[in-house]
Order: structure tokens, then sequence, then C-alpha cells
């Protein structure tokens, strides 16, 4: 593939920024209320003047919504809904031209329970397809085993027709397939060279940490912890058969030319963890989810970084990093909301995009779109659902893009909007915020283009508490999280997050100095 503009660095992956798309939240072409691929297409040139480099779009597969398309009943189609594989060619066509690289939602852990293979499955006990999934008897009139769903209740679900239970980590609606299976294996290796073939430049592998499950599915220990992640403490998962998997699917990225990407969803909080899955022959990068957990505070910020770095280096991979995504809080909402969330999100975009290695964006982020409050009759999440309201879910977070001004759907869609949209989005709508040079959006534009300046390594410098200060290359990135107004480094202020005080950087802000080859310190050149 290659740019208009200029040849594409090998190894593009390592510096690049991903920006991802939840495809029925990002624009409607045909007035049904929700997004689709062709409204991906026609917003192409929107993402091509913000600066990112390659595009993730969240499943678009036909399913049948368990959990919003990550219950896939057919790999190697579009849902009707999103389009069809004549949108996704033009797609990926159009993005090409344009020199923006495309990266796919791949979902090997569970099909849907609507897939001809689960339906099979359930069929007749003697099916060769039922192999396919972990069917068990159960344990003295007890699932098989103790396992909890990561949505609520049980991870399994009996099948009354044969009185066996199948395993589901997530809702009864995603059967878990058993990658002990040879079978399955063939297939998504199918699968994914089907995608090869179209041009995709990559996957994004949900759940890459977890296909393999621990084969004699032994308990865990209880009480189970509560924690952000549960595949923390799950035993069943992280299995080391996981690896020679991966390994030959780096194999199978590598034989096609121009540099496909096999991106992880590996989710443990130890960053040590995680390097596991991107050894030099494995997966080119995995989700870090460190940044995006840390508090508002420079301690830990830095301490999130430098574990992240470290675990990384060890194996030689590049880190990855992100502060939004949808799964969580929209950034401003989980920085405090009011006035100081939306400025904190602005300065935390100069420290995400500042960092070494590859960032990801979620659409909706460079407008500085707050976490909406829904009615519970609008929530569609199965987390909302399976909890009975005791978890809101992530409903809030993938309320449509606002484009332009007009209410309702502010230039999403033509009808009604899939989640409601509240009156706010109008001023925060790409529309509004193109126009003005001090937005979110422009922040985002300036930052994106400033960002090949920043090269090497990271050099941290001494700084007061409560800020961040480092160097990569010729520019330095200071942040000032909550101390005292932080003096800057002499040198050229290419960036700032909010406007400096009598020159000096107040809290809640962020800044790029561009500084002259003399005053770059020794020890980091
Ligand atoms: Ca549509």
């Amino acid at each position: 593939m290659t740019s208009p503009e200029q040849p594409q660095p090998a190894e593009w992956w390592r510096s690049a920024v991903f920006y991802e798309i939840y495809v029925r939240s990002f624009a409607d072409s045909n007035g049904d209320g929700l997004g689709d691929l062709p409204g991906v297409r026609s917003r192409l040139t929107y993402l091509r003047k913000l600066g990112v480099d390659a595009i993730w779009l969240t499943p678009f597969y036909p399913t049948p919504d368990a959990d919003h398309g990550y219950d896939v009943a057919d790999y190697t189609d579009v849902d009707q809904r999103f389009g069809t594989l004549g949108d996704f060619d033009a797609l990926v066509a159009d993005a090409h031209e344009l020199g923006l690289r495309i990266v796919v939602d791949i979902v090997p852990n569970h099909t849907s329970s609507e897939h001809p293979w689960f339906r099979n499955a359930l069929s007749r006990p003697d099916h060769p397809d039922r192999s396919r999934y972990v069917f068990r008897p159960g344990r003295d009139g007890s699932p098989p085993n103790n396992w909890p769903s990561v949505f609520g209740g049980r991870a399994w679900t009996l099948d009354e027709r044969s009185g066996e239970y199948y395993l589901h980590l997530f809702s009864p609606g995603q059967p878990d397939l058993d990658w002990h299976n040879e079978t399955v294996r063939r297939d998504f290796e199918r699968i994914l060279r089907f995608w090869l073939e179209r041009g995709v430049d990559g996957f994004r592998i949900d759940v890459a940490h977890a296909l393999f499950k621990d084969a004699e599915l032994r308990d865990e220990r209880e009480p189970f912890h509560v924690t952000a992640f549960s595949s923390d403490w799950r035993a069943a998962i992280d299995q080391p058969e996981v690896h020679p998997l991966y390994r030959s699917w780096r194999t199978l990225a590598d034989s096609f030319a121009d540099e496909r990407v096999l991106i992880g969803e590996v989710v443990f909080s130890d960053p040590r963890r995680i390097a596991q899955y991107v050894r030099a022959d494995e997966l080119h990068l995995a989700f870090n989810f460190a940044l995006l957990f840390a508090p508002w505070d420079a301690a830990a910020m830095r301490a999130a970084v430098d574990a992240t770095l470290a675990a990384l280096a060890d194996v030689g991979a590049t880190a990855t990093w992100v502060l939004e995504n949808h799964d969580v809080t929209r950034l401003p909402t989980r920085y405090g909301g009011g006035r100081d969330g939306p400025r904190r999100a602005r300065a935390a975009v100069l420290l995400l995009l500042a960092l070494p290695g590859a960032a990801f964006l979620y659409a909706g982020q460079e407008l500085g779109l707050e976490e909406c409050e829904l009615e519970d009759e609008h929530r569609h999440d199965p987390i909302f659902v399976r909890t009975g309201g005791l978890r809101k879910g992530r409903d809030g977070c993938r309320v449509p893009l606002p484009w332009d001004e007009a209410a309702p759907a502010f230039g999403f869609t033509s009808g009604t909007s899939w989640l409601p949209m509240p009156a706010s989005f109008g001023a925060l709508s790409v529309a509004v915020q193109d126009a003005d040079e001090a937005s979110m959006l422009a922040l985002y534009r300036a930052a994106l283009a400033l960002r090949p300046e920043l090269t090497g390594e990271l050099g941290w410098r001494d700084s007061p508490d409560g800020s961040l200060v480092f160097e990569r290359g010729s520019v330095i990135c200071a942040v000032n999280l909550d101390g005292d107004p932080l003096g800057l480094p002499g040198g050229e202020v290419l960036l700032v997050s909010e406007p400096l005080e009598e020159d000096r950087l107040p809290a809640g802000a962020a800044a790029w100095i561009r500084v002259s080859s003399g005053d770059v310190s020794a020890d980091a050149r």
C-alpha cells in the first residue's frame, strides 16, 4: 500500500496512530439509525485530515447482537445492516487511496449462538460440529465447574436437550470455541486469509489471551476477586498453547505484502504478562490499559509508563497506549467532568501522543465527547441486562458522533439514532469544532501533525511534584497534572492544551516544546 503523499516507513505500525470506529455509532448512510460501512467511507476525508494512520473497525459481521457484533454468526460476510462485501471492498480501496490502513476486528474466542456451527452442535449430541465447542455434563445438578461469566452469572448454560452444559466466558449467546480442536484452528486460518486477500492491513484480536482454556476445566479458586480485569485472577486462561497459535498467525500475516499487523486485546494489569504475546515472532502489538486505568496523578501515570516500557523492552516489543475505547467511560467524564474533566482530557492527549510506540484513539475522543447518561429503557449493553441493572454497562460511551449542529441526530443519521444523542452534542459537533482553532478537534489535528517530530526513546527530566516532563528527540512534553504553575524549558512552544499563564504551564495543562539541539540534555541524546 502506498500513500499519495509520502512513502510508508518500514514497520509502520511501531509508531502508528490507530482510530477505533465503533461502526454502528460513526455515520449512517441510509437513515436506519445505525452507522454502517458506506457511512465510514463517506467520512474518510475527515479521518485523513485528522491525521491518523489506520482505522480499526469494530465487528460488522452478521450478528444477532447478543453483544453488539462481538457475537459473530458468519465470519466472512457483512451484516446487511452495515452494508455488503462490495461496500467493504470500496471502503478499503478508498482508504488505501487516501493512505489510511484498515484493521478489522476478529472474534476467535467464541461464536454467536446463531452461528451454523453452534446450531448444528445443538441439533444432536453426535453432530461433528459439537466438538468445536466446550460441552460437558454437569456436576451434582450444577454446571461442570465454578467459572463465572465476565458479564455476570455463570459461564455455563444448560443445553436441555442433551442435559449437558456449554461454556461461555461472556454471554450465553457467545459460546466459547474449543481451541484444542484442530478444526477450529484450520477454520480461522481460512477466515484470516479471506480478509487478508480482501486487502485488510491487519486484525485486532478480541480476547486474545483467552482462546485456550485449562484443558481439565479445573475450578477457579474462590472467593473471586473483584478487579478491573477478571483475567488477572482467572487461572483457566492465558494457557501456553496460545503462543504457538500466534506464531503461526504471524507467519501467515507475514506471507502477505505490505506489513499486515496483528494486534492482541491482551488484558492483564501486569505488563510483563502482556509482553509474552508480543515476542518477536508472535503478535506485532498488544493492548495496554495501564495509562487508561491510571488516575489523574503524576506518580501513577509515570509508574504506568515506566512499567510498560520496561516490560516491553525486555522482549523488543513496541508499546501501545490508549485512553478511550468502546468499553470504558469517556475521558472528560472519567477525569472528573465539569470544568476539570475536559481540560484534563486536552492535556492527556498531548501525553498520549508524545509517548513512544503506537497509540489508539476512539472515535469521538477527538471531539471531547463526555459519557452520556441514558435512561434505562434505552440501554442495550448485555452487562446491564445480565446484572439486572446493577452495572449500567457501556452504552454511555457508544452514543453516535455529532457531525453538525442539527438536532436531534446532529448529522449522524437522517432517521432516529439507535441511542439518543444529548442536546449538548451540537456544540461538540465536527462542524462547530472544525471552525474553532481552540477546539479539542483542532488540538488533536495539531498534535497528530507534529507527532512525527517526536522520535527516539523517552527520557525523563526532573520536574516538581504533580508534573511529568520528558523528552523525545528534540521535543519536550511537559504535563502539569495538579502541581504549581510549571516553568517550561527554553525553546519553541509547539503546542499547548491551555494558554500559558505568565509563561508558566497551569495545572491541568500540557505543552510540547521544541528545543534546539544545544538545549537537549546530554543524557538523553
Ligand atoms: Ca445504516
